[in-house]
């Protein structure tokens, strides 16, 4: 089957990869090209996804492949190949075995899909970001990555579940690294036209928080193999209707900051304006004093995983 332009391809087949290419046809957003390296394994959940499409009623087509040559002329590249997160695994352990994927990832992106927008998914996720950064050359605006739209999502529903509440109607903003440091940023967060600080007492909201910051775990030791992947994939799916419908949205995005939030040369969960340039405009808010505090030390993390990777010689 043909695919159609503004397409998006997938690389990395697995739950986060087919769940996202799931949602992108299922919504209409865009025609799909699903690559992995295991041989049939994308071909097969493509064909799977097609022939549910008289079901679902859409008109969105998707193929899948082992050839880096078929993603060639893709608007956006979502990254999701790698290793997930095993139970008590933390996301730096990944960091070796992903940073050998993103960079062979990297570089044939580069080579087939040159002006592309870049979407990472894949843990350890500001660092790897960071790699793909370093991998593919590209100018900043077209090198993110996913990790916010989740945390904040798993903060509303937090949110929405203690005040019984329609998720979708909840506020928040969770910033900083995607790992045990991020910051839910409670000052921002409302439900019912009221902050939630009003709603929730500070102890209830402190739990909520810190369920937050755990989020990935939670589902991990429930889960036993694997990680989270339908929210993960609702939340790319989130990053690319906004860029390919041009929305402008004011979304949080690991993100590469130049001096924003008093940080740079690094890739940090901000929130940013996303639109068909990717990242348009980071966007600064105003925190407390003792948010600020959180972002730095979630910062710090970040930097050590940098330069972890630089020690190891994979910039090299
Ligand atoms: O918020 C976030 N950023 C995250 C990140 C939320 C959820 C998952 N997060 C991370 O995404 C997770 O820790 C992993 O690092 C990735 C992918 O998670 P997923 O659950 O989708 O992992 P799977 O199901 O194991 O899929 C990974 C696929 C699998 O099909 C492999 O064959 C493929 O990646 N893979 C490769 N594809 C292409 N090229 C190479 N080199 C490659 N190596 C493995």
């Amino acid at each position: 089957m043909k695919i159609r332009k503004p397409f998006v391809a997938i690389v990395g087949a697995g739950q986060v990869g087919a769940t996202t290419a799931q949602r992108i046809l299922e919504k209409g957003i865009s025609d799909v090209v699903l690559f992995d390296i295991a041989e049939g394994m994308p071909q097969g959940k493509a064909l799977d996804l097609m022939e549910a499409a008289p079901l679902e009623g859409h008109d969105r087509r998707i193929t899948g492949t082992n050839h880096y040559q078929d993603i060639e002329g893709a608007e956006i590249v979502v990254v999701t190949a790698g290793l997930p997160r095993k139970p008590g695994m933390t996301r730096e352990d990944l960091l070796m075995m992903n940073a050998k994927i993103i960079s062979d990832v990297g570089t044939n992106i580069k080579k087939v899909a040159p002006d592309s927008k870049v979407i990472v998914v894949t843990n350890p996720l500001d660092i790897m970001t960071y790699l793909t950064l370093r991998v593919t050359g590209f100018p900043q605006n077209r090198v993110f990555g996913m990790a916010g739209v989740l945390d904040t999502a798993r903060m509303r529903f937090f949110i929405a579940e203690r005040l019984d509440a329609v998720p979708r109607d909840v506020e928040a903003i969770v910033l900083g690294g995607h790992g045990d440091l991020m910051v839910p940023v409670s000052s921002h967060s409302k439900a019912k036209n009221k902050s939630v600080k009003e709603l929730v007492p500070s102890d209830e909201l402190a739990k909520i928080e810190q369920r937050t910051r755990d989020g990935g775990a939670e589902i991990v030791a429930l889960l036993k193999t694997g990680s989270a992947f339908y929210a993960p994939a609702s939340s790319v799916t989130e990053m690319v209707k906004a860029i390919l419908k041009n929305e402008k949205k004011t979304l949080p995005v690991c993100a590469y900051l130049k001096g924003e939030y008093g940080l740079s040369d690094i890739y940090f969960g901000v929130p940013a304006i996303l639109g068909q340039n990717g990242v348009e405009k980071i966007v600064e808010i105003p925190l407390t004093p003792e948010e600020k505090k959180g972002l730095m030390l979630s910062a710090e993390k970040v930097k050590q995983g940098i330069a972890e990777l630089d020690r190891l010689g994979v910039f090299a």
